[in-house]
């Protein structure tokens, strides 16, 4: 007995897979295995024999099925163990640039925008495309004899005949947005608004469809350092240069006061642009403090709180950060040019993943 223990206790634990610990289960305590043949002997044997030598083939047989079971769920784990080792994979790696499309640099660049004004804080706040002209125009200081209603090319939709209401426009810009998010949220507020705005223009540098993405925010004791500050840390990060510097024009918006043109040093040697050094210098945005007047367009007390406002258009900036050439190109849905200025489809652009890499 004690041999026949030794043998399958020692082929057990040699077996290298499920199949050959079946065979040996099979041979040791199957119908006509080893044990099970020893067991039928038992029938021959004297009462006292049959005492001694009963138990102990129990045992064993017990002993073996449990050497069986161990061994099995042992054969179990290291399949298992090496399945987890082999399949393993890294879920965190860049995923694999496969050809489905590209970015258009026109939403890469809203998304790098809204990366760094949300850092600091900004919403994003959208609205329709389809406006009145109350939000378009007379909520932004622009009553119905401005010139501005004329200079912005805006496009009309059609009333019925017998309709005297002013008919709605397409937004010339985003402001709307902002003058919408203050009635609905009120003050403190900080809010970008990007988006398509529409104007009857078309020639080298206008599209009469492009992107605008405008910036508001509101608080008590808001000035112009505010602001420039707000927009030192935005040309930094969107350029990805460590020093920057900006110039503030005078300028005229009906819905700011004061208002000023932004441009930012730069230089153009080799045709390329360099932000941040050399003696030339680029228009890239228009600001102010907001008007009284809209700051109540948008129920808000102009005593009580002020703000800051800007806008800049997405295609222009995004133009002179890739080095794109004509405005036009963008909107030709042109595969050639999508696949040259297009950016990989799950590169996000994050701040702490590098904007643009
Ligand atoms: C509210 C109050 C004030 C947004 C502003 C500009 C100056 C500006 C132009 C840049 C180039 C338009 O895309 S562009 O053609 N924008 O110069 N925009 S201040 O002022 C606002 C907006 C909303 C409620």
């Amino acid at each position: 007995m004690d041999d026949l223990r030794d043998k399958y206790i020692n082929l057990i634990a040699n077996a290298a897979d499920e199949a050959t610990l079946e065979d040996l289960r099979v041979q040791a305590v199957g119908k006509k295995g080893e044990i099970s043949l020893q067991m039928r002997e038992l029938g021959k044997m004297s009462a006292e024999e049959r005492q001694v030598a009963g138990p102990k083939l129990n045992a064993l047989k017990d002993e073996i099925n449990s050497a069986l079971a161990a061994k099995k769920q042992g054969l179990a784990d290291a399949a298992l163990d090496e399945r987890l080792r082999a399949e393993w994979m890294d879920v965190t790696l860049p995923a694999r640039h496969r050809r489905v499309g590209t970015i258009h640099p026109v939403s890469q660049v809203t998304e790098e925008v809204t990366a760094i004004f949300a850092d600091m804080g900004f919403a994003v706040a959208e609205g329709p495309q389809v406006e009145s002209d109350w939000f378009n125009f007379d909520a932004l200081n622009i009553p119905g004899h401005h010139p501005a209603r004329a200079e912005m090319d805006t496009f009309y939709t059609h009333r019925a005949p017998g309709d005297d209401r002013p008919p709605h426009v397409l937004r010339t810009h985003t402001s709307p947005v902002q003058i919408r998010t203050m009635q609905a949220q009120g003050a403190p507020l900080r809010v970008i608004a990007p988006g398509r705005v529409y104007r009857a223009d078309y020639d080298q540098t206008h599209t009469p469809m492009f992107h605008q993405i405008e910036g508001l925010a509101i608080d008590k004791d808001i000035s112009m350092a505010n602001l420039k500050w707000v927009l030192e840390e935005f040309v930094k990060a969107f350029f990805e240069v460590d020093d920057v510097e900006l110039r503030f024009r005078a300028s005229h918006f009906p819905f700011t006061e004061p208002s000023a043109e932004v441009d930012i040093r730069c230089s153009w040697e080799g045709g390329t642009l360099k932000v941040g050094e050399g003696d030339d210098w680029l228009e890239i945005l228009g600001s102010g403090m907001v008007h009284p007047k809209v700051l109540e367009a948008g129920n808000i007390d102009p005593n009580e709180w002020q703000g800051f406002a800007f806008g800049m258009g997405i295609d222009r900036i995004a133009m002179l950060k890739y080095g794109i050439p004509d405005l036009r190109a963008f909107f030709d849905s042109d595969l050639r040019w999508l696949r040259h200025y297009g950016f990989a489809s799950l590169d996000v652009p994050t701040l702490h993943g590098g904007l643009s890499r």
